[in-house]
């Protein structure tokens, strides 16, 4: 639903202006998204990108899968499009003569992969070929421009996808930087990234895209955060303190504090 935040406010009261949709490597419109959780498939393993693995959707979000790869623990999720290349059906990888690999740190002895494999896909609900889409082609040059807004995944917190403004470019990269947030967040990717979409994405999938951070450089009244009525904000608003907000104070990480003083801080 997008919560209250709403573009067409932000960008007239930033004064700033959408990059346009053929800066990026997306479809025209999302790829619809039919897989269900359960479903299982192959994927390439983020973490030892020439592995194929099997994974399981464990959830769902716009076009977006969740996935956990059978055998690894589930601190390792990750997210792909519905249309990326880094997904298959299950059997394209025997096809292409390639081999089943275990995971990066998988639980069990590297001996028991075959016989855990077996066991993983014996009776699986397999994501059939036709609901895997084609990945959309890269467009030929970076066309982004410094101050140009879109929606980025948060690559820490991967299941955010946040609004974002370029910040700088550097060849066939481009820095993304989070709106209201003061730089911990930001990278640089290449222009053809599968995780920056165009303004407008998340309410066409129905993602939930999330407001702009309270912590850094925004104008000082935001009716966008809150359809207009100041005062009554469902939203921590600017102005507010840092350190208040996405974040429990009981699990803030406890300071190196001692004789020698904030050491690093
Ligand atoms: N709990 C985290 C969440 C930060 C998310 C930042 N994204 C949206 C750019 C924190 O407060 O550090």
């Amino acid at each position: 639903q997008g919560g209250h935040f709403s573009w067409d406010k932000y960008l007239k009261e930033t004064g700033a202006s959408a990059a346009p949709a053929h800066c990026f490597r997306q479809g025209a419109t999302p790829p619809v998204n039919e897989f269900k959780a359960g479903m299982k498939l192959e994927a390439q393993d983020p973490r030892n990108t020439t592995s194929t693995c099997i994974a399981t959707v464990v959830g769902l979000t716009g076009s977006r899968l969740r996935l956990r790869l059978d055998g690894s623990d589930n601190k390792n999720d990750f997210w792909r499009l519905v249309d990326s290349s880094e997904i298959q059906p299950i059997g394209n990888c025997e096809k292409n003569a390639g081999m089943l690999q275990p995971p990066l740190g998988f639980r069990l002895n590297a001996s028991s992969w075959p016989m855990f494999l077996l066991k993983t896909l014996n009776g699986a609900e397999m994501a059939p070929a036709r609901i895997f889409h084609k990945e959309p082609p890269a467009p030929e040059q970076n066309s982004f421009q410094v101050g140009m807004k879109l929606e980025a995944v948060d690559r820490k917190n991967p299941h955010f996808i946040c609004p974002a403004t370029v910040g700088a470019l550097r060849g066939v990269e481009v820095l993304v930087t989070f709106d209201g947030w003061r730089g911990a967040f930001d990278y640089y990717c290449r222009y053809d990234s599968r995780d920056i979409f165009p303004v407008g994405w998340c309410s066409l999938t129905g993602d939930n895209l999330q407001p702009p951070g309270t912590k850094a450089a925004l104008p000082k009244t935001l009716s966008c955060l809150s359809d207009g009525s100041e005062g009554t904000a469902m939203h921590p608003m600017p102005g507010q303190p840092p350190g208040q907000r996405g974040r429990k104070p009981g699990r803030r990480k406890a300071k190196l504090t001692g004789p020698w003083g904030q050491k690093g801080a």
